[in-house]
């Protein structure tokens, strides 16, 4: 899945039309009266969220969105056509803020979920409504009022039961690979992976949920080193953390560096980030010598955090009671009653 989680738009909305001067003409009549009709409102413009995409690439194409014009009004009192809304369907959880300000609009989660982001300029009134008695024929109407132009930022923050967090090479790819149908890049050095990826786990039968490779954190990224921020805002959403350490870089007299590291940046980012609740995950235990390390490792993070599982996401050693655990962790969340065959997130 192509991942972009960022795009800068402009939309329009329409503008309104114009009333319209025009009076009666009839035979035998000399002089009748107005019956010009009113400008049509203009279209608006609206954003929805669905199920259906999962990334803001498209919008590195397509940047501005235009709604149509409301029609002019006509004679015989015939009210101008309403402009068509232009309708922009984003991923669920895309956030979409003033680009100017900052200033958020609306965070759209759920399935079907809309704003309007520029609303359709008034159509005019047709003369008619300027009749009166001191004036029977007014040579006036009212002009549409112009459509509305915004710049808008759209950013998605990826909704997921199970967030992968963990230094550089830490294998969090190959993880997520192995639980899901998730297929991003694996490779021996750090940052392989740029940009998140979501899958979907198949707990049991009837039960799945959705895990997140978070890429990019390291020291200093909650002040924005690295990759930095652009992923820790995806770990605001997620409802528990999957800390993975590679035991086999661990140093023996240094046990608690790379967990301490990356909670250090947590907090740095968001105090509630370092709240939520940590599956704590030592990988690379098939890597001759590792044994010992693990074990005193385990010994050490357990009075920080007792929920401590040690694995090989290479060959697999460990990853069906982990599966199971990550499943019971996010039933109990969740009250059990979401992503029943087939998932909703965060409905
Ligand atoms: N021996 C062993 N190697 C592993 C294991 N898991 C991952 N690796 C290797 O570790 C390296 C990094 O794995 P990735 O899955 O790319 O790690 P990552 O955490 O996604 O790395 P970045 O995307 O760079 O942050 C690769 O060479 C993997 O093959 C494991 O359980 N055992
Ligand atoms: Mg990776």
């Amino acid at each position: 899945m192509k991942f972009i989680d960022e795009a800068l738009i402009t939309v329009e909305s329409g503008r309104g039309g114009n009333g319209c001067v025009s009076f009666r003409r009839e035979k035998y009549v000399p002089r009748g009266g107005p019956n010009g009709g009113d400008g049509g409102k203009g279209g608006d413009v609206i954003i929805r969220a669905t199920s259906r995409i999962s990334s803001l690439s498209e919008f590195s194409f397509k940047r501005h969105f235009k709604a149509q014009r409301g029609a002019h009004g006509r004679g015989k009192q015939q009210s101008g056509k309403q402009g068509k809304n232009a309708i922009i369907n984003v991923p669920r959880g895309t956030l979409v803020t003033e680009t100017e300000n900052g200033r958020v609009i609306k965070d759209l989660i759920h399935e079907g979920e809309s704003v309007v982001v520029a609303a359709g300029g008034r159509g005019g009134l047709g003369n008619r409504h300027f009749a009166s008695a001191r004036n029977r024929t007014p040579r006036y109407a009212q002009e549409g009022e112009t459509g509305q132009l915004r710049h808008l930022k759209l950013e998605l923050k990826i909704l997921a039961d199970v967030g992968i967090i963990g230094l550089p090479n830490a294998g969090k790819s190959t993880l997520i690979s192995k639980l899901s149908s998730a297929r991003p890049k694996i490779a021996g050095y750090p940052f392989t992976t740029l940009i998140p990826s979501l899958g979907m786990v198949d707990a049991t039968d009837n039960y799945r949920f959705i895990i997140a490779d978070i890429p990019g954190l390291i020291e200093g990224a909650g002040n924005g080193v690295g990759l930095g921020t652009r992923f820790l805002k995806h770990v605001e959403r997620t409802r528990i953390l999957l800390h993975l350490i590679d035991v086999s870089a661990m140093t023996p007299d240094d046990l608690l560096a790379p967990f301490e590291i990356i909670n250090r940046e947590l907090a740095a980012f968001n105090p509630q980030l370092s709240q939520k609740r940590q599956v704590v995950v030592l990988n690379k235990i098939d890597q001759p010598g590792t044994s010992t390390l693990a074990e005193k490792a385990i010994a050490a993070l357990r009075p920080r955090n007792p929920d401590v599982w040690a694995i090989s996401a290479l060959t697999g050693i460990g990853l069906d009671p982990l599966r199971a655990h990550l499943a019971s962790l996010v039933h109990q969340q969740t009250g059990g009653d979401n992503r029943r065959n087939g998932n909703d997130p965060l409905d």
